[in-house]
């Protein structure tokens, strides 16, 4: 960063192989925040190799699992120690508030301290096959080389679900930050270092994804490719693997439904709803970014979340006033301004927001207001399609089968709200929902030991908890027989 070699490759830390740099833009200014390495097909492939050595070397595969959760607590240890510093760089970055990167190192903490314990408790599965001669049981191990490839909207916390499963199973791996925002995984990669994960284990490159997607993803010495970002690129890499049948995990965002019955407790569902959708400008995966209201209460509801949200105090995430920050580039900015457009083309009815905040000072960077879209419906693409910004789009139902039919009416599954005061009603819904997080009552909230991922379109695979673990693990039965004596099939007659 800034003149300090920033790959890191099989235990060094170097500069690209064609000595190319790329600038590091803050949202909330527009202004280059730093400069970092911009790594080379050749680096990754390098990068690659790496890992490939560390693990057919077999010494951390075969490193106790109480020695790997030790590392584990040791880097969290060192998250803790430097969390501030991470936080203030994890703004700069992305944009979002201090408060929110606050919240994301700490999530950070609480992963590797998760993991830690996890693979401390894992046991083998002895199966009884009637023989007692025979020792029949079912083990895991590191399922090898692991590309990790993160996306921009939560840098560190969405890589730290990958690596910390990763060095807890024994693996060994290459971490791919967006290259938009690159600085905490840098930054993250030196404490991992400085805590003594051995050289060659964890490795870094960051780069444009198409620029090093083959090397990493194409790559016959990859055994696991972990992908969270967007669908077309998930579609990329799914096809990329598919060439060397590559283990392939997947995240990849959604278009999530939060269903407000008439019956619900006001104050907190017109308080999530506005949290669920614009926390973070919305560029949150799990955004609620489909408001279906029981026709009922919809007018008045809307009324005051369109008061609620034009009172939402936007501005640099460094500045602890604002509630949330600028979108995480001119470019994603042009992108959702482009389905406001759409949206308003498409017949919806814009109630609030749909423009830049007027104020002047906060014109260089890209900062995007709010907005509600309101009698939208399912033929509109600003409700089909993942927006990845601040728009909330009102659709109206009045039975609890429309509500259900609506909210499963999308291509995606990952997340979903219901908000009901009616117990089974709740349950109900809740169950009958095709998405890989429901809420009921509430909104946003996940634990590093619950599974997080997609049905349908929103991805494959999960992360977090026991199953966020096993990924990367691959599972062997081992039949010994400690007294062989022949079976005579084949009576040689
Ligand atoms: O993400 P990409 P983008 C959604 C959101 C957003 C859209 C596009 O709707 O508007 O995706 O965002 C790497 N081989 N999400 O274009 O391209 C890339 O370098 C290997 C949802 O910024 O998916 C980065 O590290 N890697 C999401 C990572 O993929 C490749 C979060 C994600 O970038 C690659 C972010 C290739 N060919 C965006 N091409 C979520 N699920 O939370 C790119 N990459």
């Amino acid at each position: 960063m800034n003149g300090e070699p920033d790959l890191f490759i099989g235990g060094r830390w170097v500069h690209a192989a064609d000595g190319g740099i790329r600038e590091i833009i803050d949202p909330a200014s527009g202004s280059v925040a730093a400069t970092v390495d911009e790594a080379t097909p050749d680096d990754a492939l390098r990068a690659v190799a790496a890992a490939r050595a560390a693990f057919d070397d077999g010494a951390w595969a075969a490193t106790p699992a109480a020695e790997r959760a030790a590392l584990l607590l040791r880097v969290a240890d060192l998250l803790v120690r430097d969390r501030e510093e991470l936080a203030r760089l994890e703004t700069v970055d992305t944009g979002k508030t201090l408060a929110e990167s606050r919240i994301d190192i700490d999530d950070v903490v609480s992963v590797f301290r998760y993991y830690a314990n996890l693979v401390g408790t894992q046991a083998d599965r002895l199966i009884d096959v009637g023989d007692p001669a025979v020792l029949s049981r079912v083990v895991r191990e590191p399922i090898g080389v692991c590309v990790l490839i993160a996306p921009w909207n939560y840098p560190l916390l969405q890589m730290s679900w990958k690596v910390a499963p990763a060095l807890a199973a024994g693996c060994t791996m290459v971490a791919k930050p967006s290259e938009v925002t690159p600085l905490t995984t840098i930054a993250f990669t030196r404490l991992a270092e400085a805590a003594g994960v051995p050289a060659g284990v964890l490795n870094l490159v960051q780069g444009s994804g198409s620029a090093l997607g083959a090397a990493l993803t194409a790559n016959p010495d990859v055994d696991l490719i972990s992908f969270t970002g967007g669908s077309v690129t998930g579609q990329t890499i799914a096809r990329a693997a598919a060439e060397n049948l590559t283990k392939v995990a997947m995240e990849l965002g959604g278009k999530n439904p939060h269903i407000v019955f008439a019956d619900a407790e006001w104050a907190s569902a017109v308080d999530q709803v506005l949290t669920g959708v614009f926390l973070h400008s919305g560029q949150v995966c799990s955004a609620g970014t489909r408001l279906i209201v029981e026709a009922s209460i919809a007018d008045d509801f809307v009324a005051e979340l369109a008061d609620r949200a034009e009172r939402i105090k936007v501005g640099p995430g460094l500045d602890p006033v604002s509630e949330t920050g600028p979108l995480v580039s001119a470019a994603h900015r042009a992108k959702v301004e482009g389905y406001v457009a759409l949206g308003i083309s498409e017949g919806a009815k814009l109630v609030t927001g749909g423009t830049r905040p007027a104020d002047p000072a906060l014109a260089d960077g890209s900062y995007f207001l709010p907005t509600i879209f309101d009698h939208c419906d399912r033929t509109m693409r600003i409700v089909r399609e993942e927006t990845f910004g601040p728009i909330l789009t009102v659709e109206r139902f009045t039975t609890e089968a429309e509500a259900i039919r609506l909210g499963n009416d999308t291509e995606y599954g990952l997340a979903a709200g219901v908000r009901t005061a009616d117990a089974a009603r709740g349950e109900r819904v809740v169950r009958a929902l095709r998405h890989g997080t429901v809420w009921l009552n509430d909104f946003g909230y996940y634990t590093a030991a619950a599974e997080w991922g997609g049905f349908k379109k929103s991805g494959n695979g999960r992360e977090l908890g026991p199953t966020g673990l096993a990924e990367y693990q691959e599972i062997k039965h081992i039949w010994h027989n400690t007294a062989p004596k022949p079976v005579a099939w084949f009576k040689g007659v």
